[in-house]
């Protein structure tokens, strides 16, 4: 049967480390909301599994119980796989084990070892997009692994992030996307700047707070607290600094919020997988000045809809600040509309799925 015409039958296995909508999954959740809104318009049936007090507006959720897994991002590289003891990452794919023959494949959205690993032992395939770049051996050997079995199964955002894996040649790279109409072009800001994630060491906030300190232009921080002991001893470093901390807002609050700065500041010190907020700040008009690392290294269009600067410098985040008037705002929401609109990343993603559908209809 022609299955480009097949609607298929989803399992979105959300991320173990945090309750879906709690902002503390960080990209990934917009990621899987917005895989699974785009597939739902195109006719696709979508369910979710997800630990417990997950929600998604529009979709079943099965709440699995236990105990979230430890971000793989706080690990040492050589750490070995640690499962807690009542495991929400175990329950999920247990219960993914009992429903699958419900559905016609499963989309992993966990950066864990247990999915990879299982991939094998399942009757339906499980397709696996990978949020992170690499960050521990035992997932890079699980990645390796399922790649040299399963190459069709595996997906990323960036070429950036796939080259972090030694093995991975030629990878399947999906970008990301927004609903483009939720935002609004703002085409005059004020004079403030934005700093736009999970407030967390990897996310390097200090350098944008240092840059705010000493341009003088205030800096407005949106983002759940992930380590409230990192975001204290910011405040407690930077008493002076110009910054005002906004929270974590919804979409449509923080468009409106993000829409009137100069720029959005991205200071990774990790290889960020791509930058959602990236293409959030492009579809508001908002230029980014971003570390020439990761996803957003293929985003910014240099002095066009911003500038990347060397990784870790806050002088080249100065130097860029004071240059952000070069850029054009309108071709920065025109880049959004034109490389980030959910259509565009719904033809990958269909793609993607049903190649893995045919794979195994085959073999
Ligand atoms: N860590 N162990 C683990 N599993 C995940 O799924 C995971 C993570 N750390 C961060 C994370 N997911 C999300 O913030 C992604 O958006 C990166």
């Amino acid at each position: 049967m022609n299955n480009e015409a097949k609607k298929l039958q989803l399992l979105f296995a959300s991320t173990p480390v945090a309750a879906l909508g709690s902002g503390l999954g960080g990209g990934v959740e917009l990621t899987l909301k917005n895989f699974a809104e785009e597939l739902q318009r195109r006719g696709h049936q979508i369910k979710i599994v997800a630990p417990e007090g997950s929600r998604l507006q529009g979709f079943p959720v099965k709440e699995i119980e236990g105990s979230l897994q430890i971000a793989a991002q706080t690990q040492k590289r050589d750490n070995p796989i640690i499962l807690p003891e009542n495991s929400v990452l175990e329950q999920m794919w247990d219960y993914a084990r009992t429903v699958q023959d419900r559905f016609d494949l499963i989309v992993n959205f966990a950066y864990d070892w247990l999915p990879f690993y299982l991939t094998p032992f399942f009757t339906r395939p499980i397709a696996h997009l990978v949020s992170m770049g690499s960050l521990t051996t035992a997932m890079d050997r699980a990645i390796a692994e399922t790649w040299r079995v399963f190459p069709e199964t595996l997906a990323f955002h960036s070429h950036a992030q796939a080259e972090t894996f030694p093995e991975i040649v030629n990878p399947r790279c999906l970008g990301n996307a927004i609903a483009i109409e939720k935002y609004q072009f703002c085409e005059q800001p004020d004079n403030t700047l934005a700093w736009v994630a999970r407030i967390a060491p990897e996310k390097a906030l200090e350098d944008a707070v240092i840059a705010s300190q000493k341009t003088g232009i205030p800096l407005q921080i949106f983002g759940k607290i992930d380590r409230q002991d990192y975001w204290q001893q910011i405040q407690d470093r930077y008493p002076n600094a110009p910054i005002k901390y906004q929270g974590f807002l919804t979409t449509e609050e923080l468009q409106a919020q993000l829409g009137k700065c100069r720029a959005l500041l991205m200071t990774p010190r990790w290889i960020e997988a791509f930058g959602n907020v990236a293409i959030e700040a492009l579809a508001c008009g908002v230029p980014i000045i971003a570390y020439k690392r990761g996803g957003p290294r293929e985003i910014v269009r240099e002095g066009q809809t911003g500038f990347l600067v060397e990784p870790d410098s806050v002088e080249g985040l100065i130097a860029a600040i004071e240059r952000i008037d070069e850029c054009d705002r309108h071709a920065c929401r025109e880049q959004a509309e034109r490389e980030y609109s959910l259509k565009a990343l719904g033809d990958r993603l269909e793609a993607w799925l049903y190649e893995i559908v045919e794979a195994r209809s085959i073999t």
